[in-house]
């Protein structure tokens, strides 16, 4: 265990407070007047190291009015756990904070709040949150790890003390939200407060180091990743490869309406890894996608740095429309075969800036987006 985490609870409390001056937040994403960015966002954690959490607490903050959601847009709504993006720069908050304590961290509860401490309903309230660490790339892309990030529909989720995400005192994180006030007046008063379960890291055994997982069918850093398709359908791929091998413990997926599954391919040998399909409705809207859990007691595939993997996409929809804005993301924990084998930040890598300097555009596809949990176990 660290040094710090033998203070007293209080003590730590704030001094943490005190560390945690938000740093500068990119400006340029935010547009004036809306809920809790810019650099003086308040945002506070605290670290409670007998009950094992971090809480992160964003607000009071004043929620924009966005109106009576559009019905003849599908509207903003469930999407969920692990990948909620449609173009990056469009978050209300973009706000930096310092990690506050060596931990595994295992899971989290997600709390919204009013003015006077009544709980806020989550999908009214939040479209999506996620959890950057800029101080580790992904698995995948040269890109800011994304921690863990969830939708309207999910609050909560936690793995087992047998696998933990290593976070690190001092880490450069950040959090990015997205509102959904869908009334005609703004919302004072609001906060966010997110409690990150964790393992000390004095645990023994230790436990197996998980990290997220996530490969796209259509990446475009800092463009936006959705894409179109011929009535009917059809599907979308993509070759990628890991930086360090591992083992896929759980997969989720996040596709919109008329998406039918996601797969995994070994490229050399057609092999299926994995694959996550689409719950759909009769007219084949998506209500969700199935998750796959091997490993947290069970083994999954074995992903090998420098070899070859495809991503499939499928979509079948009316033989008679296109297909509009469609997506496919496979999320997941993976588990490396040696941790101190994780590819390098290249801090000068065009796709990690991204994030530091998003482009400042406003769009945003309103297509539906419906996900699976990247996370392998909810309560
Ligand atoms: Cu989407």
């Amino acid at each position: 265990m660290s040094h710090s985490a033998a203070l007293p609870t209080v003590r730590r409390t704030a001094i943490v407070a005190a560390l945690l001056v938000p740093s500068a937040a990119p400006a340029a994403a935010m547009a004036p007047g809306r809920g809790c960015g810019g650099p003086d966002a308040p945002v506070t954690t605290s670290v409670d190291s007998a009950r094992h959490t971090v809480v992160i607490t964003l607000g009071p903050c004043r929620l924009p009015a966005l109106g009576p959601a559009d019905t003849d847009m599908p509207a903003m709504s469930p999407m969920s756990d692990m990948e909620m993006e449609h173009g990056p720069g469009h978050e209300d908050v973009r706000v930096h904070f310092r990690w506050p304590a060596d931990v595994w961290m295992r899971g989290f509860d997600l709390r919204l709040y009013d003015a006077s401490h009544h709980r806020l309903d989550q999908p009214t309230t939040m479209h999506h949150f996620e959890l950057l660490d800029f101080d580790r790339r992904q698995l995948v892309y040269p890109l800011v790890e994304r921690v863990f990030g969830m939708g309207e529909e999910t609050s909560s989720a936690l793995v087992p003390k047998t696998v933990g995400l290593p976070l690190d005192r001092g880490m450069d994180m950040a959090l990015y939200v997205m509102w959904n006030n869908h009334t005609d007046h703004d919302l004072d008063g609001v906060t966010f407060q997110l409690t990150v379960r964790y393992s000390p890291r004095s645990l023994s055994p230790r436990p197996t180091i998980v990290l997220p997982f996530k490969a796209d069918v259509n990446i475009h850093p800092g463009g936006g990743d959705a894409f179109d398709l011929p009535p009917g359908g059809g599907s979308r791929w993509s070759v990628f490869t890991v930086g360090t091998s591992g083992r896929l413990l759980a997969v989720g997926g996040h596709l919109h309406d008329y998406g039918k599954e996601l797969r995994l391919e070994d490229v050399a040998t057609g092999r299926v890894l994995a694959r996550v399909r689409a719950q759909r409705r009769a007219d084949g809207t998506v209500a969700g996608v199935t998750h796959g859990l091997y490993g947290v007691l069970g083994r999954g595939p074995h992903l090998v740095a420098g070899r070859q993997y495809r991503l499939v996409a499928v979509y079948r929809g009316n033989p008679a429309d296109s297909i509009r804005g469609a997506m496919g993301v496979m999320g997941g924990i993976f588990a490396p075969d040696d941790f101190r084998r994780w590819p390098a930040i290249d801090r000068s890598n065009a796709d990690y800036l991204i994030d530091l300097s998003p482009p400042a555009l406003p769009a945003i596809s309103q297509a539906t987006g419906k996900a699976g949990s990247a996370v392998a176990q909810r309560r």
